[in-house]
């Protein structure tokens, strides 16, 4: 019972608490802390909260200013009986905040994440759900359990932390869309949620996408697409774009100056059925070519001096050769 820990950590005498999110906070974080705000409102509405964070997202700056919430400014960490740690599974990942461990102050640490040995160290009031895919889901379930029906704002708070962590729905289980049909029929405004969390990429980054695809080169091996391009910024996500538009394989490459940056991505399909693991493809390009690369099974990246062409002669010759053995992709 999510909801005991929660009264539990209140038994403290509090009367003035802030709730702390991580670094560079996204909307996962800032707006399970909003809903926080507005449960220990409902249930201890003796008690005063604030939100704070080191710094913010760009994207939660939007979320901010939709919330109609503001972050704590001009305030001492002394100032506070106990804290609300939410979204973050490592001390660090506080900031300038990361000294509230050291006040021996009551802690309760909200989240989804694995956490960091270090962090269960200073507090047992832990709300830890590692099954749940953002922590807006997690305080979605305080509010079940205490029978609080989130009004309009708070429930199009939730919706959007859901959002955000669950990828859009691409991580979700089960319980995940059972909250969210409670936010919804709460009033949660989902079109708005949408609009607030897809209007986060820059005009650049959107260029360097749309440039990516205009320049690409596919090569069609065994009916698998490998897409090679180049950008001078934004690899990773120009990768993204190659392989949302249909690469199985997605290689960019950004020049500058002196040095090139690889970055692969792959889908799961052509890594399960061919085992092409680009971490280890950008660790041989290392061993290879002057440079140092390494990374996941389908994310991967090379940062090097060699000239491009070279670059992508060697890793188009791998995966030929990798794939000789390997099924065909799909036709349709
Ligand atoms: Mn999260």
């Amino acid at each position: 019972m999510i909801l005991n820990t929660f009264k539990n950590f209140f038994i403290n005498h509090i009367q003035k608490i802030l709730i702390i999110c991580h670094q560079n906070a996204d909307p996962d974080a800032l707006c399970s802390a909003y809903a926080i705000k507005k449960l220990v409102a409902h249930i201890f509405p003796e008690i005063e909260s604030l939100i704070a964070a080191d710094d913010i997202s760009k994207v939660s700056n939007g979320v901010l200013e939709d919330l109609q919430v503001s972050l704590a400014k001009d305030i001492t960490i002394d100032m506070f009986d106990a804290f609300i740690i939410v979204d973050t599974n490592n001390i660090e990942q506080l900031g300038c905040y990361r000294s509230v461990v050291n006040l021996l102050k009551p802690i309760l640490l909200i989240d989804h994440h694995t956490p960091h040995i270090s962090t269960t160290q200073f507090t047992k009031h832990l709300i830890i759900d590692e099954a749940s895919t953002s922590t807006a889901e997690i305080v979605y379930n305080l509010f079940k359990e205490a029978g609080i029906k989130p009004s309009q704002d708070t429930a199009t708070a939730l919706l959007m932390g859901i959002t955000y962590d669950s990828k859009h729905f691409l991580l979700a289980n089960a319980s995940t869309f059972r909250a969210v049909t409670d936010l919804i029929d709460a009033g949660a405004d989902y079109s708005a949620v949408i609009e607030r969390l897809s209007t986060t990429m820059s005009r650049s980054e959107r260029m360097a996408r749309l440039k990516a695809i205009n320049r690409a080169q596919i090569h069609d091996i065994k009916n698998w697409l490998i897409a090679i391009s180049h950008v001078s910024s934004y690899e990773a996500s120009a990768c993204r774009a190659l392989i949302e538009t249909g690469a199985d394989i997605a290689i960019v490459i950004a020049k500058r100056k002196e040095e090139i940056r690889v970055s692969a991505r792959s889908t799961q399909n052509i890594y399960k059925k061919t085992g092409i693991h680009l971490g280890k493809l950008m660790e041989e390009l290392g061993a290879t070519i002057e440079g140092v690369g390494g990374g996941h099974s389908t994310a991967a990246g090379f940062n090097g001096k060699n000239s491009y062409t070279k670059v992508i002669k060697y890793l188009l010759k791998i995966i030929e050769e990798k794939l000789e053995n390997a099924p065909p992709g799909p036709l349709d």
